[in-house]
């Protein structure tokens, strides 16, 4: 069964029960609003519908209800490898079941089937100055490829809402499969030069496409880290600002490349995907000012002089999680199993155990753990991508995972545009006055 029958199968039931919650249950009370809240960020309104995925504040995410730990054990793999196939991943996400490895295989074909950089795309890239920052080339790609795009045609043609998942869904697997030959095209030509289209090798899958088309050196390791690197990003339910930029924008009916080249513009900002390049920056600069991997006092007193300075200490904190991020641990322990003696995985582990209690003695930081960001980077950097302002743009392929099947989920239920509502700051003062009147006797 394909996915498009996997999903149409379910529909009926997960329509029924969308139906009940917005018809006949529409009064009961979720949340409260604070003061707090609405001056910051709106942090923690439960506001937002999905069931891809769920951030637990003392566990981390789950993946349609499991864990890092047990994603990366159900999953299946290709005979031979240690982490599964990102195409396993994608039923996961899009159908809410393990797959088999033959329905994993199912989606790395129809990627394959799909993969190619479109020509307009490639001339648009080599157009751009070459001073351009990845971001700004992949978000263009995306946004230009709406053209592409069957939902907004097919929208165009009077399709009923009923069916707009169908066409949602085949943009999804366009993107998705045409991204990572995007990325790799961006990084071939930005850092090396070469202008021709990287080809996809159908008997491969997603991840050693990957390694094969940015060419790296270790292909078979790096294919295991870009398979484990794209799932672990994939997705962390929908209030980030990638997965909430891209949710919002689709939900007024833009195409999904409209809505995720959304997505990548918050991706792009320093306190979001861009946190994985300063990440390693930080790192960088430490290992540089001491002349190899510091003491634990070095680093301690260097952490206080990052905060002492303004800065924050890059990967540690979150605003959700409230213990070390799981996406953090599957990272540390790929480290560790295949380099522990690479001085960058040495240093990052040295962090791992001094930042926080930095951060905790500062008494700022909600979360002085680590987050996915404090380690990514040195991967990349162990397999020779070295080049920092790429790895957002690799966060990017990994989170359109997520965020296709959420926007194929929230057409197939027909969630309406979203339209909060804004109150201004004399309004709100108005509001604390009266609430802090001392009542009658
Ligand atoms: N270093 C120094 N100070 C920190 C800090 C850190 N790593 N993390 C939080 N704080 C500070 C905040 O700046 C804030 O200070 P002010 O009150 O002066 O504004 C205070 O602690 C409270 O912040 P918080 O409620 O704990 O955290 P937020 O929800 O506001 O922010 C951030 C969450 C991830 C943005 C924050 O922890 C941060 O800036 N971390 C460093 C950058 C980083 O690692 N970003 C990547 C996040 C993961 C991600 O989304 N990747 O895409």
């Amino acid at each position: 069964m394909t996915l498009r029958d996997k999903i149409a199968q379910q529909l009926p039931a997960w329509r029924e029960r969308f139906r009940a919650l917005s018809k006949e249950y529409a009064d009961v009370v979720v949340d409260q609003v604070t003061v707090g809240q609405i001056v910051g960020g709106m942090r923690d309104i439960k506001a937002l519908l999905t069931d891809i995925s769920y951030v637990d504040p003392a566990e981390g995410i789950r993946f349609r209800g499991l864990s890092i730990p047990e994603v990366l054990r159900l999953l299946p793999r290709r005979s031979g490898d240690e982490i599964p196939l990102v195409g396993g991943l994608y039923y996961l996400l899009m159908v809410g079941e393990v797959p088999t490895l033959d329905q994993a295989l199912a989606v790395e074909t129809e990627w394959a089937r799909r993969a190619e950089m479109p020509e307009y795309v490639h001339c648009i890239l080599q157009e751009m100055p070459s001073d351009t920052h990845p971001m700004i080339l992949f978000a263009q790609a995306v946004v230009a490829m709406a053209r592409d795009s069957i939902f907004t045609k097919k929208y165009h043609e009077g399709m009923k809402k009923d069916a707009y998942w169908e066409p949602a869904l085949e943009d999804s697997l366009n993107l998705t499969a045409r991204l990572p030959v995007i990325a790799a095209f961006i990084y071939r030509m930005k850092y090396f030069g070469e202008t021709e289209r990287p080809h996809y090798d159908p008997e491969l899958d997603y991840g050693a496409n990957f390694a094969r088309m940015i060419k790296a050196e270790d292909q078979k390791g790096y294919a295991e880290l870009s398979r484990l690197y794209f799932i672990l990003h994939s997705d962390h339910e929908s209030g980030n600002v990638s997965a909430h930029a891209t949710h919002l924008v689709g939900s007024t009916l833009s195409d999904i490349y409209l809505a995720f080249a959304a997505g990548l513009s918050g991706l792009a900002g320093p306190l979001h995907g861009l946190a994985n390049q300063e990440c390693l920056a930080w790192l960088l600069e430490v290992y540089q000012k001491f002349g190899g991997v510091p003491t634990r006092e070095q680093l301690y007193q260097f952490a206080w002089d990052t905060l002492n300075s303004g800065k924050v200490i890059p990967g540690y904190g979150h605003a959700v999680l409230r213990v070390p991020d799981p996406r953090f641990t599957a990272q540390m322990e790929f480290a560790k199993a295949h380099f522990p003696d690479d001085d960058l995985v040495r240093l990052a582990d040295l962090v791992f155990q001094v930042a926080p209690t930095v951060l905790k003695e500062q008494g700022k930081a909600k979360n002085p753990a680590p987050n996915v960001d404090a380690i990514s980077g040195a991967l990349q950097y162990h397999y020779g991508v070295r080049q920092f302002d790429f790895y957002t743009v690799l966060f990017g392929v990994g989170r359109a995972l997520g965020v296709t099947a959420n926007y194929v989920w929230a057409r197939a239920l027909g969630q309406p545009i979203e339209r909060p509502k804004s109150v201004t700051t004399a309004m709100l003062e108005e509001m604390v006055k009266k609430a802090k009147q001392p009542s009658a006797p």
